[in-house]
């Protein structure tokens, strides 16, 4: 199966579709290994690991590169966080064509204006006319040349503080322009916003929710409620951040790394993830096959 064709069925399954934030190959790797369903390539963390604000700092096509190198580690599928779209409508066209062609699964762009700021930021948090994110959806399910290639449609006006009346409308509006999921996101610090919106928005089209806030939530308190999938959208770069701080203030501090070396993952561990054992084992094979045919040369009369 395709990766876009997983990520599609993953969404509309009966079950929550589990999905971790990752900021590098390395850390999506890990969210394989710990048996996520897919990967969320999150603006937020990538812009935190190149040690910039989530405001439309990096390029598109800085962007792009960490999600397909992202989406080149691992074989579940990649949706990609895409901010605004970077940009308007053209940008979006162009967007959708290189996520595409880079191996990502699909991509999620939110109904702020461009340059956009982190939902959790005090500032502009102002939303894009619903026209225009409209003739977002409709280009971007438009110009994909597969089919199964996801659009998810992110709804900012909980965040922005417009209303539920103005979420709900703007959903309609979304889900008739062809998106193939609708991600309502809240900063609230219970679930009972993203609920309400369930309850009111009815339908197939499968919601996502991204529970940062409202953590005490379970994936199957979520489930139960009727969403399709829930993003942990930052907790593999919180969690390395909490980490690493911790290893390097013990190791100025004892003047030594001897008391975190029981803590920390072994180099053995650092290996696997990088693949080491495979490649060398790659390595005596392709040596083996070139021997064997070198000996085939010799054999023939034809030797070097
Ligand atoms: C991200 O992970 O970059 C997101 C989710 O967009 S949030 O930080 O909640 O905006
Ligand atoms: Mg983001």
């Amino acid at each position: 199966m395709t990766k876009t064709a997983a990520l599609r069925n993953i969404l509309s399954a009966p079950s929550i579709a589990r999905i971790m934030g990752a900021h590098s190959p390395l850390s999506a790797r890990m969210a394989s290994e710990a048996d996520f369903d897919a990967i969320w390539a999150s603006g937020l963390e990538i812009s935190a690991l190149a040690g910039v604000p989530d405001a439309n700092i990096l390029s598109m096509s800085q962007s792009l590169q960490a999600a397909a190198d992202i989406a080149a580690a691992v074989d579940i599928p990649v949706l990609a966080d895409c901010d605004s779209g970077f940009g308007n409508v053209n940008n979006v066209v162009d967007m959708v064509q290189r996520y595409e062609r880079a191996g990502i699964a699909g991509v999620c762009i939110e109904d702020k204006q461009y340059p956009k700021l982190n939902s959790f930021v005090e500032g502009n948090q102002d939303l894009a006319p619903v026209r225009d994110f409209t003739a977002k959806i409709i280009a971007a399910t438009q110009v994909r040349t597969d089919p199964d290639f996801v659009v998810v449609a992110r709804i900012e006006a909980l965040i922005a503080g417009a209303g539920m009346d103005e979420a709900l409308r703007r959903a309609e509006a979304y889900a008739s322009a062809g998106a193939d999921a609708l991600l309502i996101h809240s900063k609230q610090s219970s679930p009972d916003q993203v609920c309400e919106f369930r309850q009111r928005f009815p339908g197939e089209i499968p919601l996502v929710v991204v529970p940062t806030t409202y953590h005490t939530v379970t994936a199957a308190d979520l489930e139960a409620l009727g969403f399709g999938a829930v993003i942990y959208a930052n907790h593999a770069l919180r969690g390395s951040i909490a980490a690493m701080q911790e290893v390097l203030e013990q190791i100025i501090q004892d003047g030594t790394s001897h008391h975190v070396e029981s803590r920390i993952a072994s180099l053995s561990r650092v290996f696997e993830l990088q693949g080491m054992g495979r490649m060398l084992e790659q390595q005596v094979q392709f040596e083996k096959l070139a021997e064997a045919r070198l000996a085939e040369l010799e054999l023939s009369g034809g030797g070097l």
